[in-house]
């Protein structure tokens, strides 16, 4: 069979509506039952209608054939792209024996509102009522008339808070549009093609709006961080067959009302009054005498830009594990699983009988909802009854972190079908899959990737639950490799980076948070947070790392280029705020929620400085900016002195001695040959003498196994990994953890609780260890000369009490998976999957290798190990067995 072409994409996407990128970049992927397929040669054609395209007229841009294998961020070079306008393109390629495929199915992309003057739509909302300090959702509804010949229909909006937009009563988008940026800098449009559901003759839209992060409460800052009330802005495009066009837009012809939802706030749960609702506002015909006119807005001095995050959806419906009725005559249920979203309710009864919906994510030991991790965060929904039969209620702007639900004055008998749990976060589509012989491990990932789905939200959250729910950077960027196999996050990281790039500092200083939410102001008003700095070590190295990781798992340049010089700021702001390059100890969070071992700030800041300034030459490299490369790895270089000279003894002994110094030290490359195994005698005696246990907080865990396991310490590694004595993830996991815990000792045997004021049940930053799972454990690993996956090294790690492990990632170029067993005579029998247009490094521990039944040929040994080998291949699927050297020596 030739090649095929399948997965065409624009910008990540499929058929994107409304990009104001002036030159997207194209994706395909290949496919093919050959080993070894490969693109050799492409030609792409775009055009201006679905029928040119059809025609395989690129009157737009033909590239002709072009000799290349690079299938994905192909760089659009055609006619300049106008507003408002979709395109049609394909695909050809040939392949290494110059077989030409065919075409690719038709894709396409359209432009947004691509220049400020060509928003006509007036920004509009609802004047507060006095003295409510929560207020109701505004309904907004404007009736408009299509003629006949429509040939497409394209509708144009956000808020300023959040909308939900409906057409002819029907629903179009997600929820929580626009997503959260800084509000004061810029606000995400979303586009739509609604051309299927409007008709000829009457036609209206309707919109919600809610307060949101723009005027409701956010984090612990409280309500009104960036306005009072929220606003919306529309702008419906309408094409005629003839070529005319008309404009439907927000203003004052529009008419608002308030409506059935008394108040929706992220942070403080929704009362929604069904005796209320506005049976047919959201359709033609509806009368709408008594609505008012709304309050049209002066103006916005915000960016309008095209959304880059991912919609946010619904992925899941969940039916509870179990329900009990409690002797005051609620119910509480178990989801079985720690989740955000939110429940919606069946129920019949009487006009006016108010049913409460209470969340946690813990019970307390008499067995009620555990709510004091909560801080001032009311995880309540009220739902009042308008009585006609059955009614069905879910919230609209709120969101709860939760495996318990509470129902409070249900009428009548509840049972496990009342209620449905409804999972909610950025749909970031799955990608990796991860599945071994132990079923603890099996948990463990599953809670990685609940604590990703929890808090995935617009923006990384570090909780989901309590009044807080910030984008902590440092939570994000330890986590964000992990994050990278487990999901697709190229647009939703896309979107942080530019978060972090909005709030950077005059000085250079990337904050902790993003959006900064007022955050640095809000610290300094407050000097009891004057320990709140916008630069500390690990979260400000988010701006850094997390486009570096990108590039790694998606291949993606033109994030580097564009951020360069935010990056450069960043390390050059650090250099001129240290002392003989070593970062001074202030404004720190240290190694945070470590358990009894306090790394040192100033070890743990130059260590990340090191490395921000390490990635930054990689960075440089990966641009071909070669004088800049070579100056920041001299910088590098240099910190690295600094650091051994300051902390490092001539016993390979690092001050502070924890194990997150010794950690970083050689992850980040500070030390010297000679100093490197002293200072890993120093780590495994300090986790021997510790009981084969860890103590790493946020910054050193993520680091932790990958350490050890370069340091050729593998069996350590896997030892802390199923270690289940405190603390251990697998002792989160003894206790019933469907997440991952904010702290080790969020809850233990001897204390229960930790402190109410901090303690988490979904918290994804220890999480970090999935990093490890995929890139050590099984061993799928980006080849950074080759970035995106266009080849991978196949490295597999066999150890510890893990007889088996399957696992797989779908790259950009398709699926690479990875499958080992080991028989207990030390038979090793590894699968390997390559995608077509892809190639890997396979490494094959042990000796005795056979490649399908066959002496593997073209391999060379294994770099650093003593056994094995390792060969490149390309796609296709391959079997290699091997006997591993001493299985004995695996079970420590
Ligand atoms: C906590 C957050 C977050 C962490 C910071 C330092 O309040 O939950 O996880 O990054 O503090």
């Amino acid at each position: 069979m030739t090649i095929q072409v399948t997965a065409c994409r624009t910008e990540y996407e499929t058929n994107p509506v409304g990009l104001d990128e002036r030159k997207p970049r194209l994706f395909w992927r290949l496919e093919s039952d050959r080993r070894n397929a490969r693109q050799t040669a492409y030609q792409i054609l775009v055009s201006s209608t679905r029928e040119r395209i059809s025609r395989e007229e690129g009157d737009l841009w033909d590239s002709g054939r072009v000799e290349s294998g690079e299938s994905t961020h192909i760089v659009y070079e055609g006619k300049a792209l106008q507003s408002d306008t979709s395109y049609w393109w394909k695909v050809r390629v040939w392949d290494e024996d110059n077989q030409a495929s065919e075409w690719s199915e038709t894709a396409s992309w359209a432009m947004g509102i691509l220049e400020r003057g060509e928003w006509k739509a007036k920004w509009i909302g609802r004047k507060a009522k006095p003295d409510l300090e929560l207020q109701p959702s505004p309904y907004l509804r404007k009736e408009f008339s299509v003629r006949k010949g429509l040939r497409r229909a394209v509708v144009y909006a956000t808020a300023l808070g959040l909308f939900q937009l409906r057409v002819n009563g029907s629903p179009v988008g997600h929820l929580f549009a626009p997503g959260w940026t800084d509000y004061d800098k810029r606000v995400q449009v979303h586009a739509y093609d609604i051309t299927g559901l409007l008709s000829e003759g009457d036609n209206a839209f309707g919109a919600i709006i809610g307060d949101g992060w723009y005027a409701g409460t956010v984090g612990f800052l409280g309500r009104h961080v960036y306005g009072e009330r929220p606003f919306f802005l529309m702008q419906a495009s309408l094409e005629y067959e003839d070529g005319s066009q008309e404009l439907v837009i927000t203003d004052g012809s529009w008419r608002t009302s308030e409506g059935p939802i008394r108040y929706s706030d992220m942070i403080l749960g929704e009362t929604y009054d069904a005796r209320l609702e506005l049976t047919g506002w959201d359709r033609p015909g509806f009368d709408a005498a008594a609505w008012e006119e709304p309050d049209v807005r002066a103006g916005y001095n915000g960016i309008l830009s095209a959304a880059v995050e991912p919609p946010i959806r619904i992925t899941q419906s969940m039916q509870p594990a179990s329900v009990r009725r409690t002797e005051a005559g609620t119910y509480i249920y178990d989801m079985g699983q720690n989740m955000v979203g939110w429940t919606d309710v069946r129920v019949k009864g009487e006009a006016g009988t108010k049913v409460s919906l209470s969340h946690a994510e813990m019970l307390n030991p008499d067995g009620t909802l555990y709510l004091d991790n909560l801080r001032k965060a009311v995880q309540q929904d009220h739902y009042i009854l308008k009585g006609d039969g059955e009614e069905r209620y879910e919230p609209h702007f709120t969101f709860h972190g939760f495996r318990y639900v509470e129902l409070i004055g249900y009428p009548g008998e509840a049972d496990l079908s009342t209620i449905t749990g409804k999972v909610i976060h950025s749909d970031t589509p799955v990608t990796g899959t991860l599945e071994t012989s132990d079923p603890m491990v099996n948990q463990l990932f599953s809670n990685i990737t609940w604590g990703q789905r929890g808090n995935f939200l617009s923006v990384p959250t570090d909780c989901p639950q309590r009044d807080e729910r910030l984008g902590w950077t440092g939570d994000a960027q330890i986590f964000a490799r992990t994050a990278s196999y487990h999901m697709d996050v190229s647009r939703f990281f896309t979107k942080f980076v530019g978060d972090m790039i909005d709030c950077q500092q005059p000085s250079g200083a990337f904050t902790d948070v993003a959006p900064d939410a007022g955050w640095i102001r809000h610290k300094m008003w407050n000097t009891r947070l004057n320990w709140f700095a916008p630069d500390n070590a690990g979260w400000g190295d988010a701006g850094v790392i997390i486009p570096w990781t990108l590039y790694l798992m998606y291949g993606d340049k033109r994030i580097l280029e564009t951020h360069y010089g935010a990056m450069v700021r960043w390390v050059e702001y650090l250099t001129n705020n240290t002392d003989g390059l070593i970062r001074p100890d202030y404004a720190n969070y240290g190694d945070w929620l470590s358990i009894d071992a306090d790394t040192p700030n100033e070890v743990l800041a130059t260590a990340y400085f090191a490395y921000s300034t390490k990635v930054l030459a990689q960075i440089a490299g990966a641009l071909g900016r070669t004088a800049d490369q070579d100056k920041y790895e001299a910088h590098f270089a240099s910190i690295a002195e600094a650091f051994r000279r300051a902390f490092v003894e001539e016993d390979g002994r690092i001050h502070g001695e924890t194990q997150t110094v010794y950690v970083l030290a050689l992850q980040f490359g500070l030390l010297t040959e000679r100093l490197k195994p002293l200072a890993l005698a120093r780590l495994t005696a300090d986790i021997r003498e510790r009981g084969n246990r860890l103590s790493t907080g946020f910054l050193g865990v993520g680091y932790l196994l990958p350490a050890l396991t370069d340091s050729g310490e593998l069996e350590v590694a896997y030892t802390l990994l199923t270690q289940e004595a405190f603390p251990s993830w697998m002792y989160s996991i003894k206790h019933g953890a469907t997440t991952i815990w904010e702290r080790w000792d969020g809850w233990t045997e001897e204390k229960g609780f930790q402190t109410p004021s901090m303690n988490s049940f979904n918290h994804y930053s220890l999480g970090s260890v999935g990093e490890w799972m995929f890139r050590y454990m099984a061993g799928i690993e980006a080849d950074p000369n080759a970035p995106g996956f266009r080849r991978a090294i196949l490295r597999p790690q066999p150890g510890g009490r893990l007889t088996s492990v399957k696992a797989s990632y779908d790259s950009l170029y398709g699926r690479y998976s990875i499958e080992w067993q080991l028989s207990d005579s030390g038979q090793l029998t590894l699968e390997v999957e390559i995608p077509a247009n892809a190639a890997a490094i396979v490494e094959v521990p042990g000796k005795d290798i056979l490649l399908d039944g066959k002496p593997a040929e073209g391999g060379r040994p294994a770099a650093g190990q003593e056994q094995g080998m390792a060969v490149e291949l390309g796609s296709g699927k391959y079997t290699f067995t091997s006997t591993l050297v001493s299985r004995q020596s695996l079970n420590v």
